[in-house]
């Protein structure tokens, strides 16, 4: 299957999920059991299958095929070249593709200039302000590739202003741009560009991630150490016209290997076999020279030859565009195309499922004991009247006195529930100090000042490993606090459920220790930055300044994740409060105009008793129906297609 079908599915797949989604929500909320706790659950899963992105970045150095490789795999249905691609340096900024529904087609630029101020991508991408836009015209395939043409402009500049916007170095002569006979030198004219299009891949959450060579000094670190370790795959490029060159291996051991194993799908193209085609060999003879430089750009990177897939993306566009199956046959374009699809797409679905079903376990744990609550209620209701059976008014006045007694009694607890919450939520606050921008920005800041110290090149390892080893501890910490909160809620929770029947229980905490992975990565990628004879740009003060930056959008990232997870449990814990509390007063006033109904009317007792078995056999019927729904969007991704065919 192609890489654009697989996608298909995987969004065909989403799609029925939220609609699943949409209407186990309104058959909660007709049974009244959207509870606060339940609604948040449902937004969430609903988000996160909503805005599930897949991030595909293409790296190499310049000229390999980057852009031509994603006009050919993604754009060929426009019938031309989209991204330009042509000899030389092309690409001049990163360029990232996708899809947002709340603003209309455009290209966004982001000046270079933007780099002499201390704001990251990340907070640039927050505002509007800054950003150049070229509104894009989709059903006009010119005009589009006429506007992205835009991204490999540049601008020519004085030695120091390129130095201050960090492509010059007096230091790294080999890496610096030529100089023009006036003095001047190439720089790129802007720091980054934004495709919003209503591409059909684009539109089920691909991003694509086109980069300029990397090699090039003045590469943006917050491209190296922030955007390349989030994508979901790596798509590394070499050339079969030069082989693996210097370069090549430089950018592969530096970007590529040093993303940890297991976070990205890493794919490995030699791409431009077309030029060894020869139309004096035989086809054979052509077969084996392909093979052989697959063989040896395979052992250069240390991999087995089976992990280069040998495609000629040129080809692979010009056969797509003019519909030759042979020529595209030969182009081997889709052997990648079904290797992004099966090795991008399966592992991203394994991990959206994994975490779409343990949220769909909570939710269904928590709509049960809700339905649980009813059901005891009804039990005991009906408990209470069949004792009034034949028993006279006298009793009868008794008994509402008594359940008016409890209510009184019930509600003059209410300082006891009162006081586990505040107990909570002072808990909360120290934990979410922990986990707070405030927090973070002192150590990231410390790590910042203590890199532009002079003379701190052979000290950076240590302080970026103090950095991290303070964040570690703070999480560590936090995950402490997470234990102590949670061993606090079950105590208290066991108390109110000893005391009042109610049946609460502590939703699962969040697994705070699990983000401690996430810091490996992001201080090996970091590491990996440093350890590259990156020691004489790390003495210029904007570049140890851009580092931080970067490390703190990074972290952010992160951080915020692990806050949001903190929320969701501590949310669900006070909406269980709640909705138990709401239950017993509404049980209260049920009981109470049982009694008064039984009062007036003689023969009101052996109805209302009826009445109550009716509704425990709607409950049933409730219950069979949440397990239901609950099943169906635990349904795996496989199953839906199947489904599809079948209904
Ligand atoms: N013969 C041949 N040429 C190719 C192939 N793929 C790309 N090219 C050519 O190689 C040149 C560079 O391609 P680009 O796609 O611009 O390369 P890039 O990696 O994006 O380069 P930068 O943007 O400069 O980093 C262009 O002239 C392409 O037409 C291929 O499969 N075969
Ligand atoms: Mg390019």
């Amino acid at each position: 299957m192609s890489f654009n079908q697989e996608f298909d599915e995987h969004g065909a797949w989403r799609k029925q999920f939220a609609l699943r989604l949409k209407l186990m929500s309104e058959w909660l909320s007709d049974h009244d059991l959207l509870e606060a706790g339940v609604r948040e659950r449902l937004d969430q899963l609903h988000a996160q299958v909503k805005n599930d992105k897949i991030m595909v970045a293409f790296v190499a150095e310049f000229s390999r095929g980057k852009s031509e490789l994603i006009n050919a795999v993604f754009f060929a249905g426009y019938g031309r070249r989209i991204m330009p691609a042509s000899a030389g340096r092309t690409t001049m900024c990163p360029t990232e593709l996708g899809y947002d529904a709340e603003i209309p087609p455009c290209l966004r630029l982001l000046p270079i200039e933007t780099r002499l101020q201390s704001k990251s991508l990340l907070d640039w991408r927050n505002s509007t302000a800054k950003w150049e836009r070229v509104d894009l015209d989709v059903n006009d395939p010119q005009q589009l590739a006429r506007a992205i043409q835009k991204v490999a402009e540049v601008r020519r500049v004085s030695r120091s202003e390129a130095a201050a916007l960090g492509f010059w170095n007096d230091e790294l002569p080999d890496d610096n741009p030529p100089v023009g006979a006036d003095g001047l030198v190439e720089v790129p004219k802007w720091r980054h560009a934004l495709i919003n299009m209503a591409h059909p891949l684009l539109k089920q959450g691909l991003v694509i991630l086109d980069t300029p060579g990397l090699n090039a000094i003045g590469a943006e670190p917050e491209l190296t150490v922030s955007l390349l370790p989030q994508a979901h795959a790596v798509v590394f490029i070499l050339a079969a016209d030069t082989g693996v060159t210097k370069s090549d291996l430089a950018i592969w051991r530096q970007h590529i290997t040093g993303l940890a194993d297991g976070q990205a799908t890493r794919l490995v193209v030699l791409n431009k076999i077309d030029t060894m085609w020869d139309a004096l060999s035989s086809p054979e003879q052509v077969q084996l020279q392909v093979a052989s430089q697959r063989t040896d750009s395979a052992d250069v990177l240390g991999l087995s030859p089976r992990q280069v897939i040998a495609v000629s993306a040129q080809k692979g566009l010009l056969a797509k565009v003019s519909r030759d199956d042979k020529l595209l046959q030969a182009s081997n374009l889709m052997e990648l195309e079904a290797a992004l699809g099966s090795d991008i797409l399966g592992q991203r679905r394994q991990i959206l499922g994994a975490a779409v079903a343990s949220g769909v376990q909570a939710l269904r744990q928590e709509t049960g004991r809700l339905v649980h609550t009813r059901a005891r209620d009804l039990v005991e209701q009906v408990q209470e009247l069949e004792g009034l059976r034949g028993k006279n008014t006298g009793v009868i006045k008794q008994m509402r006195l008594r359940i008016e007694q409890e209510q009184a009694d019930f509600d003059a607890s209410g300082a006891k529930i009162q006081a586990v919450r505040s107990v909570h939520l002072r808990l909360l606050k120290d934990l979410f100090a922990l986990l707070g921008t405030t927090q973070l920005k002192t150590h990231v800041s410390a790590l910042g000042r203590a890199l532009k110290q002079p003379g701190i090149k052979l000290g950076v390892r240590r302080a970026y490993g103090n950095t991290f080893e303070h964040l570690r501890s703070d999480l560590l910490r936090a995950d402490q606090l997470a234990t102590e909160i949670q061993s606090m809620l079950e105590g208290s929770f066991k108390n109110l459920n000893a005391e009042y029947g109610f049946s609460l229980q502590p939703p699962t905490p969040p697994q705070l220790t699990q983000y401690l992975k996430d810091l490996e990565l992001i201080e090996k990628s970091h590491l990996q930055y440093l350890s590259l004879g990156n020691a004489l740009r790390l003495a210029q003060p904007e570049f140890a300044e851009r580092l931080a930056r970067a490390l703190m959008s990074r972290l952010r990232v992160v951080y915020e994740t692990a806050v949001n997870s903190v929320e969701l449990w501590n949310k669900s814990a006070a909406a269980q409060l709640d909705a138990q509390l709401r239950e017993r007063r509404r049980n209260f006033s049920r009981r109470i105009e049982a009694v008064s109904r039984i009062q007036q009317a003689a023969s009101g007792l052996d109805d209302r008793i009826r009445e109550l078995q009716s509704q425990q056999a709607q409950l049933n019927l409730v219950d069979a129906k949440l397990a239901e729904l609950t099943g169906q969007l635990l349904a795996a991704p496989e199953d839906v297609s199947a489904e599809a065919v079948t209904a």
